[in-house]
């Protein structure tokens, strides 16, 4: 059978020239995009984010969706976050699941496709392909479509036997996967590096039952969460010395007025990140220095002196409090494994019964209509097999 990307998906970004170039190199890969369906994603995207923005800042507590801080400089900036002193989640995540790889190769078992939320950079995602047992396939998902599509590229290339399939949705939508036939043994997901914290508890929790529908009864979930501290601790991870997260946080008002035609002045916000102990989780703000009116396009808001813009929550729980919330979503914690001091917890799940609701491929994975805009593309990548190389291919 010859892969192709799969034909009639509405939109699908274009790809530069360097890009496809490396993408042919690697297999069967066929970069047939049309450049007006990029603009058309774009476009839509776009309007998904002004809307956002303008209904965020609407609203007597400002808020602004944490998704958005992750365009191209933030997701650097994030990057750079991850290598500070202060910022433990990162390098006690890789060190827990370091340790423990061997034991999370045979829980994960043989011939397993990974499904991978929020890929990113994907460090993490070889660490695991590197020690599972003939790892079938893997399915990164992100909206970044450039970073998504270089790495999986580079997958490919390193595992000749890896099916890559990358998707670039937003996973925050009900998206759907294409239906993808690898005859793996099971479906892992995987989510590190506590992005669930992200989520408020109750989406968090349907967000947890929809990566279980994904992969059904004989799947699991490999998921990093941080824990409950000593608040002091979580206040310096999200206050760097250096000042990182606040470049990270105050490079949103940049991405506004690029994107959306702002006219919001850096220098008249400051940074701001503190534990709420009540609600158990780390807020970050963008606080106004002084009374101002603010543009978007044709919008106005007014901020007072020191009234802020909340621009992300990060959630922390305690052991019990995760093995509840995956219990409220009919998941089982299988295996928690944690540090010396328990910072930070990497928790393997699985359904409790087998009263889900047997699952055929992909498609059914979607609960809601999808969004058309959430789903840009799905492709392969894989080296083809000799019967798969017909002239056509060559
Ligand atoms: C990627 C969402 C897990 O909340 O710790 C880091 C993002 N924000 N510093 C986190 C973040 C500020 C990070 N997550």
């Amino acid at each position: 059978m010859r892969v192709r990307p799969h034909r009639k998906r509405p939109f699908r970004p274009s790809l530069s020239k360097s890009l496809s170039k490396t993408l042919s190199g690697i297999g069967n890969f066929s970069a047939g995009f049309d450049k007006a369906f990029d603009k058309v994603a774009k476009s839509l995207s776009l309007e998904e984010f002004r809307h956002d923005v303008v209904d965020g800042l609407s609203r007597p507590a400002k808020s602004i969706p944490c998704k958005y801080l992750y365009d191209e400089a933030g997701a650097r900036l994030f990057d750079a976050i991850c290598d500070l002193e202060e910022y433990y989640p990162t390098r006690t995540e890789t060190a827990i699941l370091r340790r423990n790889i061997r034991e999370i190769a045979a829980l994960l078992g043989p011939r397993c496709t990974l499904v991978e939320p929020g890929s990113g950079a994907g460090s993490k995602t070889r660490l695991l392909l590197d020690h599972l047992d003939s790892p079938e396939a893997y399915v990164p998902i992100d909206v970044a479509d450039r970073q998504l599509l270089e790495c999986s590229a580079r997958l490919a290339a390193d595992y000749p036997l890896l099916k890559v399939s990358p998707v670039c949705a937003d996973y925050t939508h009900d998206f759907e996967l294409p239906p993808l036939s690898f005859g793996s043994q099971r479906t892992i997901a995987v989510f590190l590096g506590s992005t669930i914290g992200n989520f408020e508890p109750q989406e968090a929790g349907e967000f947890l039952q929809r990566l279980a529908r994904l992969c059904g009864n004989e799947g699991g979930l490999l998921i990093g969460v941080d824990l409950k501290k000593d608040p002091p601790i979580l206040h310096r991870a999200y206050n760097d010395a250096q000042g990182v997260t606040a470049a990270f946080n105050l490079n949103l008002l940049g991405r506004i007025n690029r994107d959306l035609a702002g006219r919001l002045e850096g220098s008249l916000f400051r940074h701001e990140a503190f534990y709420n102990e009540r609600a158990g989780r780390i807020e970050m703000h963008l606080v106004s220095r002084l009374a101002q009116g603010i543009r978007i396009g044709s919008d106005e808001f007014l901020l007072a002196e020191g009234e802020s813009i909340r621009t992300e929550h990060s959630y922390k729980y305690t052991r019990g409090e995760f093995l509840q919330l995956a219990a409220d979503a009919g998941l089982e914690v299988k295996r928690c494994w944690t540090d010396q001091r328990e910072w930070f917890s990497v928790h393997y799940l699985a359904p409790f019964q087998r009263d889900l609701p047997a699952q055929q491929g992909w498609k059914k994975s979607c609960v809601r209509p999808v969004p058309k805009e959430s789903f840009l593309w799905g492709a392969r990548f894989h080296r083809p097999t000799k019967s798969e190389v017909t002239k056509e291919n060559l």
